[in-house]
């Protein structure tokens, strides 16, 4: 681990951040960071190297990823109890990521994940219910309880999907559609340092390129694909080179201020017409691949209990706000306390939820649909309906 992290990062496996004491210029505290880096390829304006921070920003950040911390341990611990069955991936770890994405995305950007997407349905649909509930198979749930926890869904945000590298495509054709639509959106194509190897990937980037399509590749480098480290499953690890003539830029995607600086920049990229853009997050996923996996026999328990020392994308927020005296350690406390508690209240109202009926099966399989559609295990032909999102899922 001492020697994966830095050799990924190509920065000190510290937050390498210059913190300034906060100061209020008549808008409210915030503070000033320097020493932002990235690795570039292909980029030829500077990013910026030193972000301001204001106290109500980092706050919601603060709590937002205290919110996905909280929700999963209580997946983690559902699935134990064997309320949760089926699939289970855990973002834990990459809260940074999600969060800081999101703080600079325009109302009208959209995303797509893989099957890693609790967080980022969390954040889209701003639903905790929608999450658990959906797990336990309720109807709150933000597909209805018939997804799970890879087919998961929110306002702008196409899923959850379960085979690596296959959403690639499909953000880029989201990406195509904004363009044709002209409706100045960027669609934002998540995926992990696995499906960073997958062939339509290549494919995908070529015609991304070639038709400059406003889509901003945001690679989840987690280090790992199932127990196969980075390192040993591609034979060019810098990800973020690898759109060829697609500018790329590497970073700490522990780091919440460079991630939402980077992504900024990402976004303005592709907004202004240029094309696709790609942005490699090196980050860390704390639990095993999936709850089935204890996450331990590819890696150390040293390796992961360092980066939780060292790297953790909440303490390296809170280090930040105390340092710079943006807030205190009361008031982070108090924040985390409100993130538990709603995330027990979500809980409370997921186990009280009822499965879908079976008419319900066949429903919001097309957007606009009057007919019937059969279920041949139960010999019947059911009336189509467009059901939605239940108001607990999305807020
Ligand atoms: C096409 C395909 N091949 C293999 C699998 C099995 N599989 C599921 S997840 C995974 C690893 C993907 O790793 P990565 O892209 O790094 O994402 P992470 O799980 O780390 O978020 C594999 C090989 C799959 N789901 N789809
Ligand atoms: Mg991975």
């Amino acid at each position: 681990m001492e020697k994966l992290f830095p050799t990924l990062m190509g920065v000190d496996a510290k937050s390498s951040l210059t913190v300034n004491k906060a100061r209020d210029a008549g808008k409210g505290l915030s503070a000033l960071f320097e020493n932002i880096c990235y690795d570039l390829h292909h980029v030829d304006t500077s990013p910026p190297s030193s972000a301001e921070l204001t106290k109500e920003d980092a706050f919601e950040y603060f709590r937002q990823m205290s919110v996905i911390r909280n929700m999963e341990k209580t997946l983690s611990a559902l699935y134990k109890e064997k309320k949760i069955r089926g699939f289970c991936h855990l973002y834990s770890g990459q809260e940074a990521v999600g969060v800081g994405v999101h703080s600079v995305m325009s109302p009208e950007d959209t995303a797509i994940t893989s099957y890693r997407c609790h967080g980022w349905i969390y954040l889209l649909s701003k639903s905790v219910q929608g999450v658990i509930a959906e797990l336990l198979a309720g109807t709150t749930g933000c597909a209805r309880g018939k997804g799970g926890s890879m087919h998961m869904y929110a306002p702008r945000l196409y899923g959850g999907n379960g085979i690596v590298g296959s959403h690639i495509p499909l953000g880029t054709g989201v990406a195509f559609a904004h363009q044709y639509k002209n409706d100045g959106a960027v669609c934002v194509t998540l995926y992990g340092d696995g499906a960073a190897n997958q062939g339509q990937t290549a494919e995908t980037f070529n015609l991304a390129k070639i038709k400059s399509i406003p889509v901003l590749y945001l690679i989840e480098n987690n280090m790992y694909a199932m127990g196969t480290s980075v390192l040993r499953h591609c034979a060019n690890p810098l990800l973020y080179t690898r759109g060829d003539t697609i500018p790329g830029m590497r970073i700490d995607g522990m780091d919440i201020v460079t991630v939402r600086e980077a992504a900024r920049f990402g976004l303005d990229y592709v907004r202004s017409g240029k094309g696709p853009f790609i942005v490699e997050a090196v980050t860390y996923r704390y639990f095993g691949h999936s709850m089935s996996d204890p996450g331990t026999s590819y890696r150390s328990r040293d390796e992961i209990k360092q980066v939780r020392d060292t790297k953790d994308p909440i303490m390296l927020l809170k280090e930040k706000i105390l340092s710079s005296e943006l807030g205190t350690e009361e008031e982070l406390k108090n924040i985390d306390k409100d993130a538990k508690a709603e995330v027990d209240k979500a809980l409370k109202a997921s186990l009280a939820d009822k499965e879908a009926p079976l008419e319900e099966l066949v429903c919001d399989i097309y957007s606009d649909f009057k007919g019937t559609v059969r279920l041949p295990a139960f010999g019947k032909f059911i009336q189509h309906k467009n059901v939605g999102f239940s108001k607990q899922a999305v807020k």
